[in-house]
Parts: structure tokens; sequence; C-alpha cells
């Protein structure tokens, strides 16, 4: 696994001074789930599909800008599934962007996954690596990584994070949104799902939403390589991630690019999607 972690923050380098010296325009192309690829996307991409393919321990990898699974060394152990620059259209408006990766044993699935890594390119790039039991944040130093501190959720926090249109929301669900405001929450949306999620992190919590809405029942995010990567992530920081119903590692993955609802926060949060979406439960 450490190859794999110094690949990642070889290739996060790379990205970084594509961020500050590339084009930001659009290419010609649509990756697999519609959206207009940037060069950015796909030059990213390319940084860390060649920085995975030397290593031997990796069997395959997917990628959110590939159609198709790319084989990698039939003798490998680990699979990995990862966006390469979520959020890229940000950078145009120098919001922060991230990349986000799953590492996953057996089988591309939720119950597989054995280690997540996210980055985040804001003032200040910074790695968060979840190993399937802590969450520990390094942060790049004069060309060096450098360990920072171990993230942990409080119980309850005041972060909300309402993702997706609201005249798309459901019902029950923009009564329980309206209802975090109430109770004084504050709103922390930037639409780069990676800062959005550091941030109830490092905030100490609060709850990010993408539900499932009257255009995309089945959610925008991606289950391989932007749901699962941040539920184990939530999960091991003490907090949780349910699609709604469930926990969000048990969701079953038909194709690599699926999306499901998602919901990532603190346990008190947490509990009360659990009370408001029970009735809504699809049988
Ligand atoms: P919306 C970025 O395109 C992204 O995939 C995530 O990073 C982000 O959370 C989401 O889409 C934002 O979607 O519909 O709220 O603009």
């Amino acid at each position: 696994m450490e190859n794999i972690i110094k690949a990642i923050q070889e290739a996060t380098i790379e990205i970084r001074h594509l961020i500050e010296t590339g084009d930001t325009g659009k290419s010609e192309n649509q990756n697999s789930t519609g959206d207009t690829q940037l060069k950015l996307d796909i030059a990213s991409d390319i940084i860390i599909e060649n920085h995975f393919k030397k290593l031997s321990n990796v069997k395959a990898i997917v990628s959110e800008e590939q159609e198709h699974i790319v084989p990698v060394n039939e003798n490998g152990e680990f699979l990995i599934a990862y966006d390469p620059l979520d959020g890229s259209s940000l950078v145009d408006v120098n919001l922060s962007v991230g990349s986000i990766y799953g590492i996953y044993k057996n089988e591309f699935s939720g119950k597989n996954i054995v280690a997540s890594v996210y980055v985040v390119f804001g003032p200040r790039v910074e790695l968060v690596y979840c190993d399937g039991k802590t969450v520990k944040m390094y942060r790049l130093q004069d060309g060096v990584f450098n360990y920072i501190q171990d993230i942990k959720l409080k119980e309850k926090g005041n972060l909300k994070a309402p993702g997706s249109t609201q005249q798309c929301w459901h019902d029950h669900h923009k009564v329980m949104v309206d209802g975090f405001f109430e109770d004084g929450y504050r709103l922390r949306y930037s639409g780069g799902m990676v800062p959005d999620l550091h941030q109830i992190l490092l905030k100490g919590g609060g709850l990010f939403s993408y539900p499932s809405t009257s255009d995309l029942p089945k959610g925008k995010l991606r289950q391989l390589f932007e749901v699962f990567p941040f539920a184990l992530t939530y999960k091991c920081a003490g907090g949780g991630a349910i699609d709604g119903h469930q926990d969000l590692l048990l969701v079953e993955t038909t194709h690599i690019h699926d999306t499901t609802p998602c919901f990532f926060g603190s346990n008190n949060e947490i509990n009360k999607v659990l009370e408001v979406y029970e009735p809504h439960a699809t049988k």
C-alpha cells in the first residue's frame, strides 16, 4: 500500500503544477457520465494512470474519465478507482478542487474497499489517508507531505452542505434541510465535494447531502470513485455515511460508473436523516 500512497503523492505534485499552468478549456469529449471533459480532467487522468501502471501490486484501475476498467498487473493485489480532478470546472473561478481514490481488494464494491485517499488543491495542498481504521491528514510543504493531524468528527456539528438543485428535492428532503437551517446550521457549499466534505471533517461535523432527486433518482455522485472513499473516511472519523436508508458501503454496484444518493456527516445528523427517510424507503 505504501507504494500506492507514494504514487498518489507524486501524481499530486504534477497535477498541482497542471492546475497552476495548464489549459482549463473544454475538450471535445464527454466522460461515461456525460460530463464534458476539461483538458485538465484528461491531463490529470493521464498523470495518475501512468503512475499506477508502474505498480506491480495494482491489478486494475477505474477512472471517472474512462469508460472501461484498465488492467494493470494480473497478479496485483489492489484495485483502484479514482476521480482525477473532481469539480475541475471550479478551477476557472479559482475555487478548491480535489482528487479522490478508492482502494479495493478482490472486486470494485463498497464492501471491498480497504483504504481511501483524497487530495484538496486549495490555498494549501492537503492529502487525507484512511487505512480503514484512522484518518490522517498530511500537508504538502516544500515538496514534502508532512503529517499534520488525525481527523475525528464530533457527535454533532453545525455545517450543512445541501447538494443538488433544490427545485428537484423531494418534499421530505426539503423539510429536513430547512429544519437544519432553522436549528442554526451554517450553509457551506462550494459545488466541489472534496473541499465541502473536507471542511465538515476539519470543522468537527455537520451534514453533506446529495440525495435522490426528481431529475436524478439515483443521485449524481459516483459510487466507486467519489462516494465509497468518502464513506469509509467519514465512518473511520467517527461519523456515518448512508444512502438515506443503509450504510453506503452496503450499496450494490452493478456498473463501474453507477451513482447513489449519499449523506455524510456526524452521527447526530445521520440519525436525523434516517428518521426523516425511513417512511420513504422504496420497498
Ligand atoms: P451540484 C462536481 O461536479 C460534483 O461532481 C461534486 O464535486 C459536487 O459535490 C457536485 O458535483 C455538485 O453538484 O448539482 O450541487 O452542482
